[in-house]
This record gives C-alpha cells, sequence and structure tokens, in this order.
C-alpha cells in the first residue's frame, strides 16, 4: 500500500515550503519532492528531527531524528541518523526537493510521521567537519523554517 505524507515548512522569516512524501511499501525507498523558496544561494542542512513539537518555534523539533543512537553523517553513508537527509541546494532563492533515501520510511515504529522537518542557515558539514558538533549537527546552524510531517491524502 502506497503512504503519503506532506510538510508545510515555515520560519520566523521569509523561507517556506512545501515537501510531499511517497513510499510504495513498507520496506521500499522514500521519494521526497517539493520546493523551499526564501533561501540563499547554495546548500542548506535538511533534516528530520526528533518532535513534531513547534510549539517554541522550530527550536521545539529537538535534535535530528536518531532512534539507532548513532553519529552525525550524511545520507549516504552506513552511520548516520536516520534523519540525515544532508543539503538541499539554492539557486535563485529556491530549492527544488527530488530526494530518494532508503533509510526514512513512513510506516512501522521508526516512521517519521508526525516529526518535524528542518532547513537550516548553512550548509550541513555530512559530519565531516572534523570537530564534535559536526558529529551531532553537521554544524548547519540555525533553523530556517520547519514543519510536522503529517498524513496526506
Ligand atoms: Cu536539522
Ligand atoms: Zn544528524
Amino acid at each position: 500500500m502506497v503512504v503519503k505524507a506532506v510538510c508545510v515548512l515555515k520560519g520566523a522569516g521569509e523561507t517556506s515550503g512545501t515537501v510531499y512524501f511517497e513510499q510504495e511499501s513498507d520496506t521500499a525507498a522514500v521519494k521526497l519532492t517539493g520546493e523551499i523558496k526564501g533561501l540563499a544561494t547554495g546548500e542548506h542542512g535538511f533534516h528530520v528531527h526528533a518532535f513534531g513539537d513547534n510549539t517554541n518555534g522550530c527550536i521545539s523539533a529537538g535534535p535530528h531524528f536518531n532512534p539507532h543512537n548513532k553519529t552525525h553523517a550524511g545520507p549516504n553513508d552506513e552511520v548516520r541518523h536516520v534523519g540525515d537527509l544532508g543539503n538541499v541546494s539554492a539557486t535563485d532563492n529556491v530549492a527544488k526537493i527530488d530526494i530518494t533515501d532508503k533509510i526514512i520510511t513512513l510506516t512501522g515504529p521508526h516512521s517519521i510521521i508526525g516529526r518535524t522537518m528542518v532547513i537550516h542557515e548553512k550548509a550541513d558539514d555530512l559530519g565531516k567537519g572534523g570537530n564534535d558538533e559536526s558529529l551531532k549537527t553537521g554544524n548547519a546552524g540555525g533553523r530556517l523554517a520547519c514543519g510536522v510531517i503529517g498524513i496526506a491524502q
């Protein structure tokens, strides 16, 4: 059965976007599509954070979603946070999202539905920054916009 989810990202500034998620079966990769606008040109860290809580803005979403207690890395690394989707790249203030990921899932106990997507101010160094913070957050800086991932129709 196909599972679909959607996330509307908003923040304190001008950054906003919509991301669509689709998974063909429990074991299939998740496809992400959509667009985030109001971004400076270049790379921006893009992650699933642990909590679907935006009570105090994007900061309430907590750290990267990391149910297996691993270190931060890039989407293609074997050891990574489940939420580590790497970077999206903005041109003319817009990042087009086109990601396929085999680690996140929309089903089961580690489903990302009900958690938060965050788009960051800076590039994610994918755990290769050579400092402690790199292995936690990728030094991606502030949270420009975020939204809770919900069930789509
Ligand atoms: Cu993040
Ligand atoms: Zn991470």
